[in-house]
C-alpha cells in the first residue's frame, strides 16, 4: 500500500509538471486492490477499470516498465502508446484497464467463462469497478453474462461513493449496492474497504466460492478516495471534508517501519528518475 502511495505521489507531481497525462489515482483506496490481490492464486487473472495504477502494480507488473508506459516513454510494457486505461500485461495475468466505465466487466465475464469452460482450469478473474459503473448497462450485461455461463469471476466494486464530482444520489437508487447482485441471484458481502485485512479475508472467501462453485460473487468494498477524481479536474469537496475523511486512510495504522518507508521511497525515486532519462514513444 505504501509503495502505491509513493509512487501515485511521485507520478502526481510530475503531472503536475506537465509529464504524466490526466491520472486516476487510489490515493484512500489501496486497501481494496491490496487486500483482494492477496488472497488470489498467481495464476489467477486481474481486469480493471480506468482507476488502475494501483491494480497493475501490485498485480506483480514490474514498476520501470509500468511507469514508463505511464509516461509514455518507448520501454513501456505497451510501448508507451496504451497509457493507464490501456494497460496490458499478460505476463503477469494482468489482463487490462479499461477507459469506458463498466465495460471491464464483460470482458472479465468472457475470460473467466473460456478459462473455465474452454481452458478447462480451475482459475479465477477478479474484475474491479467503481461505484457508479454499476449503472451502467455493459455491467449488467457482463454480470447477466458471467451468471449465466457460469462464470468464475469475482466482481470487486471499489465503492467510493463519487462518480467523478458526483454524487451518488444521482446516479444510485436509494438501498445499497448490494442489491444490485441480488437481482443476479449472486452472493455477495459488503466490507470495509480501508481495512486491509478485512478485505483479503473477505476475499478469500469469496474466491473459495467462485473457484469451487464456478460463479460469480459480488463483493462490496466500501471506501474513500483521499485525491482529485483526475489530475485536471478539481475537488467540489470541502478542504474539511476531504480532512474528515482522511482519519480513515489505511495507510494510518499500518504498521510500516520508517526503514522501510526510506527503502520503498527510495526503490521508487530510483526507477522513476531512471525512466524520465529514456526516449519517448515514437511512431517512427
Ligand atoms: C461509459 C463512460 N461514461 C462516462 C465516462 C466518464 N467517466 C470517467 S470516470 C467516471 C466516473 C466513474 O465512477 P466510478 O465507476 O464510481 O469509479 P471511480 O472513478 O469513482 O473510481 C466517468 C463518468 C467514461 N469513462 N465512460
Ligand atoms: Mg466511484
Amino acid at each position: 500500500m505504501y509503495a502505491v502511495r509513493i509512487l501515485e505521489d511521485r507520478l502526481q507531481e510530475l503531472c503536475l509538471q506537465g509529464f504524466g497525462a490526466d491520472l486516476h489515482f487510489s490515493k484512500g483506496q489501496e486497501a481494496v486492490p491490496v487486500g483482494v490481490m492477496a488472497a488470489l492464486r498467481e495464476t489467477d487473472y486481474v481486469v480493471t477499470h480506468h482507476r488502475s495504477i494501483a491494480h497493475a502494480l501490485v498485480k506483480g507488473v514490474p514498476l520501470g516498465p509500468l511507469v514508463a508506459e505511464i509516461l509514455g516513454k518507448a520501454s513501456g510494457i505497451n510501448g508507451g502508446m496504451a497509457g493507464e486505461m490501456a494497460l496490458h500485461y499478460p505476463q503477469k495475468r494482468f489482463m487490462s484497464s479499461f477507459q469506458l466505465v463498466g465495460t471491464c466487466v464483460p470482458v472479465a465475464a468472457g475470460i473467466a467463462w473460456a478459462l473455465r469452460h474452454v481452458q478447462r482450469t480451475d482459475d479465477v478473474v477478479v474484475v474491479f469497478f467503481g461505484d457508479a459503473a454499476t449503472a451502467n448497462g455493459q455491467w449488467h450485461e457482463g454480470v447477466n453474462l458471467a451468471t449465466t455461463k457460469r462464470a468464475p469471476l469475482l466482481l470487486v466494486c471499489e465503492n467510493n461513493r463519487l462518480a467523478g464530482n458526483v454524487r451518488p444520489e444521482h446516479y444510485q437508487p436509494e438501498g445499497g449496492l448490494r442489491q444490485r447482485s441480488y437481482g443476479y441471484g449472486i452472493p455477495s458481502a459488503s466490507v470495509n474497504g480501508n481495512n486491509v485485512g478485512e478485505v483479503t479475508s473477505a476475499a478469500r472467501s469469496a474466491i473459495d466460492m467462485v473457484r469451487n462453485g464456478s460463479y460469480p460473487y459480488f463483493l462490496e468494498c466500501v471506501t474513500t478516495r483521499l485525491g482529485r477524481h483526475k489530475q485536471g479536474q478539481g475537488d467540489l469537496r470541502t478542504k474539511e471534508e476531504i480532512e474528515m475523511l482522511t482519519q480513515y486512510d489505511p495507510l494510518k495504522d499500518a504498521g510500516i517501519s520508517d526503514d522501510r518507508k526510506q527503502e520503498i521511497a527510495a526503490f521508487v525515486e530510483a526507477t522513476v528518475v531512471g525512466v524520465l532519462a529514456q526516449p519517448d514513444a515514437s511512431y517512427n
